[in-house]
């Protein structure tokens, strides 16, 4: 029985390109079952669907995997329309984030598809797979939805919880070659950039955001620090640790950090955290096993809205975790939206403070997007606010607020205060310091390129 795995979402912006490490730990979890897999992205090469197709009908497989994600929901069509255009012999399984949650509206868009695993899934795809394999009654597979005689069967949900030691690392060798190309990288690091997932679920309940598991579990550090290993040995110095939650509990974090600088792996990173948790203590000790960055879910500079998100931080928190981490001499990352129920002119103007005050050295700032599962579009559903919906055709649902009538609206102002902020003299210069003044010479050319093909600055 051979599975191939695609990642056919183009992940490549000006700043960087991840591998899919979600599909990585599937890949892992057959490889270790004993079944054979393959794992195809198509930002190697950057590929186009008829070159991934290509690849998928050279590697002969009985079964193909794609992830869906709920805000690139057409992109996800597009690609399983195009795989369907021609007849082939394998199932068609698809996982991940949207489907979890939207099962039924995706069994019935998506024709081509025989199968979905919802939640996490290296346990299930490895059952699924050798159920299939001897020909089995799928009925007894665990959070599997399926066809049989015209009609959709969802059958009970995974009860356990997948135990985070026990998981093989990511299959990284599946994708020796788009390492090899140095297809992943991040600007501001030199050479290739790989991330590592410390923790899964949250015991937080933010209302915007998505969890595909709620139970918080997080690896011991003696795991985190052999997949660390594992990274530098082969050749990846940079890493990125992608949950917010690395830093929640500080006997944990100090032992993790402890055991990296005994182990002198000598490695730079990108870390996720929280403000609350965050203390100068905790960025010495960052600083000194080679943290160059800090990204913080800001969220927003009003306490109307940070409390509305149920983000259990304040507006104070948010500056000072952005002053400390800078004083640290650490570079300061900040997510930010805009447009949740409740903004208003006043309290954006309060975010355009906070980013002009606090001038985190960059932000990512965006327009609201309730997702399918989160508190904040059921609640938007239920009082009659949320407009259009996701389809599979690029439609983004969103929230009307009392004083605007479109996205569009949002996303000037957002680009407005994006531009008050890139203009400030200091930002800039702290800015091109922790961009330009890094990149090789291949980053160089890709930020060059987005930089000339923006009309404005
Ligand atoms: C790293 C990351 C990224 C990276 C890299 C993604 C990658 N290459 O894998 C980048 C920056 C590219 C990214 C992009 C996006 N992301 Co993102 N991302 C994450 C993050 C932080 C970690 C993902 C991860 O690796 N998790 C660890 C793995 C093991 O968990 P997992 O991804 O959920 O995968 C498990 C299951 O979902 C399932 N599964 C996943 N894929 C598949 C496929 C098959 C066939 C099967 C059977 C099962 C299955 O099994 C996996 C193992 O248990 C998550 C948040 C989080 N903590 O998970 C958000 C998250 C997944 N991203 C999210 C979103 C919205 C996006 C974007 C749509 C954002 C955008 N505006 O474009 C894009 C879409 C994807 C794309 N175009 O590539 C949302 C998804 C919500 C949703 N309902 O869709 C999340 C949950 C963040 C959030 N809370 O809002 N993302
Ligand atoms: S935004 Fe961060 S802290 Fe809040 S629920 Fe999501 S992962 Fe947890």
């Amino acid at each position: 029985m051979k599975t191939t795995l695609v990642y056919p979402y183009k992940k490549k912006m000006f700043t960087g390109c991840n591998p899919p490490v979600s599909l990585l730990y599937l890949a892992a979890a057959l490889q270790r079952a004993g079944q054979d897999v393959s794992v195809i992205d198509i930002d190697e090469d950057d590929r186009s669907y008829a070159e991934v197709l290509e690849h998928i009908k050279s590697e002969s497989p009985d079964l193909v995997g794609v992830p869906l994600y709920t805000l690139a929901l057409d992109e996800g069509y597009n690609f399983v329309q195009f795989m369907a255009k021609e007849s082939h012999p394998w199932k068609l399984l698809l996982g991940g984030p949207h489907v979890s949650v939207s099962t039924d509206a995706v069994m019935k868009e998506f024709e081509s598809c025989d199968f979905i695993l919802r939640g996490e899934a290296e346990n299930s795809i490895v059952e699924l797979t050798e159920f299939l394999e001897k020909g089995k009654d799928l009925s007894h597979v665990k959070g599997l939805t399926f066809r049989k005689n015209g009609s959709v069967i969802n059958n009970p949900e995974i009860n356990k919880q997948i135990e985070l030691n026990e998981l093989a690392f990511p299959a990284r060798d599946l994708l020796k070659s788009a390492y090899e190309k140095n297809t992943y990288w991040r600007l501001g690091h030199r050479g290739t950039t790989d991330f590592i997932i410390t923790s899964r679920g949250c015991p937080y309940n933010c209302n915007f955001c998505f969890r595909l598991a709620r139970k918080f579990r997080k690896r011991s550090p003696e795991n985190i620090v052999a997949e660390l290993k594992e990274l530098k040995s082969r050749g990846i110095e940079n890493v990125h640790i992608m949950d917010d939650l690395f830093v929640w509990n500080k006997p944990h974090f100090f032992e993790v950090v402890n055991l990296i600088k005994k182990e002198k792996l000598n490695m730079k990173f990108k870390v996720r955290a929280r403000v609350n948790f965050i203390d100068e203590e905790m960025l010495r000790a960052m600083k000194e096993i080679g943290v160059k960055s800090v990204v913080y879910g800001i969220e927003s500079g009003s306490q109307i809205i940070l409390d509305a998100m149920n983000k259990k931080t304040t507006v104070e928190m948010n500056y000072r975790a952005i002053r400390i981490t800078k004083q640290a001499g650490l570079e300061c990352y900040g997510d930010l939206f805009l447009g949740y129920p409740g903004e208003t002119l006043e309290t954006i103007k309060e975010t355009e403070r906070l980013l002009l005050k606090a001038k985190p050295t960059a932000i990512n700032l965006s327009v609201m997007y309730p997702i399918p599962g989160t508190h904040v579009y059921d609640e938007a559903k239920k009082q009659g606010t949320l407009r259009d919906d996701w389809d599979i055709h690029g439609r983004k649902a969103w929230i009307k607020l009392p004083w605007i009538e479109s996205t569009d609206e949002l996303n000037a102002i957002r680009k407005r205060v994006v531009k008050k902020y890139l203009r400030n003299p200091i930002v800039f210069f702290n800015g091109i310091r922790a961009t330009f003044c890094k990149l090789d010479w291949r980053q160089f050319k890709v930020l060059m390129f987005y930089v000339l093909k923006q009309k404005e600055f």
